[in-house]
């Protein structure tokens, strides 16, 4: 009888394990994720210590060097490869179980271009061609191969977008008239909103950066090239946000076994992202001249509005656990609280993600509070705030999903003593990322500028009072370092762990939630909305910029 019951779960274990023929490609983009991270961390470390004066690198290997490193290969390269290599794994989990022979072969083309690109670009940056910061502002320049290893990851991003529409409109084909599953809808949101904002940075790269760098131009026009950089930039944020949500909306739901909250709300909010997200990069150039106060101001107003899905969603997480935990009998404001699976890591490690972010965002939205930014602006203050946001929130959520991701797609178990592990590591990131995390918020408003050498910052006069902070960051740093190495191990031992079924987790919508409406899946009612939005945000401004390139500039060649 026992028997039977163990061949009957085997089978069905089989039925819903991965399917092999994808699991190669999802591995691969995870595994190089991770590899970027650990040495974007490396350089993290090192950057620290170089500054700090405590070690002197051979080479004559800087600060601003081993900073472009840690920049570029954590929040571009580890976050890209990580977040398409999710969303692949769930668009043929949700999809008919298995990706489209096009949308495969399309993923992999992408993640051969974005590998080459990684590497040609960590090479420029390593041999100190390329120290130009992951902003890569204009009139910093790097070697012309620098530029045309980021193309690369760009382009290669878009054949993955590309793969993942393919397989997106494929299903829908063989699903006529069916809504697409919320986990697909949410990644095709995402490469959506990818497509839309990579626009600015292909044309800065190609149009300014690489003819610039070739010496085929002699000038650059430097108020162009930041513009279309945080054009890019902000949206970029929420490119590395919205696989978060998705796990939170999705993923998290399924683990504490309770329900989505709202399938519509949940559609809703990255509608909002797609629309919101772009026409607001005005919003990092607020201390710039050559804007017009009153483009400033509308993109602030655009920026507020772009905070409304992510209070959509923390309303839509608490509704999500308060269902649950009153389901199983808890009592008062926060009595659900108990209820939560707080000793599996797939729930605390994105759960912390979420605690986090409530101060992280409220550091946001005084980052886009106009008048505030002139307090805050380039001061350690901003380093601090995507620290919080970029490093905890996505990216313990994208540690908590790892944790499940990769046994899922291998056909191996996440063990207990795997799981304890994956707690311990996001406890040590979570103790390190608030000592560094605080120091610089604090510093910050005490004036210290961010990403300035050591040398360079004993020339101001309020430097000393501002060591004390740097010593604890440096403290914080190296605790986030260990955790960066736990990760790593545990990485090692999840592809090691015992051959066997792990889930890969999908809630359903709960009973009681409102019929989601159709018109959520009009994309081309988004595509359209978004482009008369950043049409409206950008086009005079960028026209004035043009025409007042300079006396005696000539703008079609110096931009
Ligand atoms: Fe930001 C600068 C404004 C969000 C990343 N941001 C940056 C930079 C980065 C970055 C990398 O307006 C620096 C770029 C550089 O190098 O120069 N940011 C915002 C605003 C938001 C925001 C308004 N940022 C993010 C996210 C990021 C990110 C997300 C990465 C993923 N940011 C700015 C501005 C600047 C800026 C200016 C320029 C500063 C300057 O001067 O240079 C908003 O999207 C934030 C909204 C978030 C919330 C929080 C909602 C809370 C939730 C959690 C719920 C919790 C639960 C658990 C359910 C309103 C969803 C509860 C359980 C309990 C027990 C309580």
């Amino acid at each position: 009888m026992d028997h039977a019951l163990t061949a009957t779960k085997q089978e069905q274990a089989e039925a819903a394990a991965f399917d092999r023929r994808d699991t190669s490609l999802v591995l691969a983009h995870v595994l190089l994720a991770f590899g970027a991270l650990l040495l974007g961390g490396v350089a993290g470390l090192l950057q620290g210590l170089v500054r700090g004066g405590v070690i002197t690198l051979p080479g004559g290997i800087g600060y601003y060097q081993l900073l472009t490193a840690h920049g570029v290969l954590m929040a571009l390269i580890f976050t890209t490869f990580f977040i398409i290599g999710f969303l692949y794994s769930g668009m043929a989990k949700n999809m008919g179980g298995a990706l489209s022979e096009t949308a495969r072969r399309l993923g992999w083309i992408g993640f051969w271009l974005m590998a080459v690109g990684t590497a040609l670009g960590t090479v420029m940056i390593l041999t100190n061609q390329a120290t130009v910061l992951y902003t890569f502002y204009a009139p910093m320049k790097a070697s012309p191969l620098f530029y045309i290893a980021l193309a690369l990851v760009v382009v290669g991003s878009w054949m993955s977008g590309y793969g993942i529409f393919s397989h997106y409109r494929w299903w829908k084909k063989n699903n006529k008239g069916k809504m697409s599953p919320l986990f697909s809808f949410m990644a095709v949101a995402t490469m959506l909103l990818w497509q839309i904002c990579t626009i600015g940075v292909a044309v800065t790269v190609l149009v300014q950066f690489i003819p610039w760098s070739l010496g085929w131009t002699d000038k650059i026009h430097v108020m162009i090239s930041r513009t279309l950089f945080w054009y890019f930039g902000h949206p970029l944020v929420y490119f590395w946000l919205m696989p978060a949500y998705i796990c939170w909306y999705v993923v998290v739901p399924k683990v504490i076994g309770g329900k989505i909250f709202s399938d519509a709300l949940a559609r809703l909010a990255f509608v909002l992202f797609i629309l919101f997200s772009v026409p607001v990069g005005f919003h990092h150039q607020l201390t710039e001249p050559g804007i017009a106060p009153v483009w400033k101001y509308l993109q602030v107003i655009l920026t507020f509005m772009v905070i409304i899905p992510s209070l959509m969603t923390a309303f839509a997480m608490f509704a999500t656990f308060e269902l649950y935990g009153r389901s199983k009998g808890a009592k008062g404001l926060f009595g659900w609280l108990k209820f939560l699976p707080w000793k599996d890591v797939r729930f605390f490690a994105p759960f912390m993600g979420m605690l986090i972010f409530i101060p992280a965002g409220a550091g946001g939205i005084i980052n886009a509070s106009h008048q505030l930014n002139t307090v805050v602006h380039n001061t350690l203050w901003v380093t601090g705030h995507f620290h919080l946001t970029v490093a905890t929130t996505v990216a313990l959520t994208f540690f908590g999903t790892a944790y499940w991701l990769i046994p899922a797609v291998t056909g191996r178990t996440l063990t207990p003593k795997l799981n304890r592990l994956g707690i311990i590591q996001t406890i040590v990131w979570v103790v390190g990322m608030l000592i560094m995390s605080l120091s610089m918020h604090t510093v910050g408003l005490l004036g210290a500028p961010r990403r300035t050498a050591y040398t360079t910052y004993q020339d101001y006069p309020d430097a000393l009072g501002w060591i004390p902070y740097q010593v604890v960051m440096a403290v914080g740093g190296t605790v986030l370092f260990v955790s960066i190495i736990l990760l790593v191990i545990n990485i090692v031992l999840l592809l090691r762990a015992p051959k066997g079924y792990t889930e890969y987790p999908i809630a359903e919508t709960a009973e009681t939630a409102e019929r989601t409406p159709r018109i959520l899946e009009r994309w081309g009612l988004w595509a359209s909305l978004v482009v008369v939005l950043v049409l409206f945000a950008y086009t005079v401004p960028f026209a004035e910029m043009l025409q007042h390139a300079g006396p005696g500039s000539k703008p079609w060649v110096t931009w």
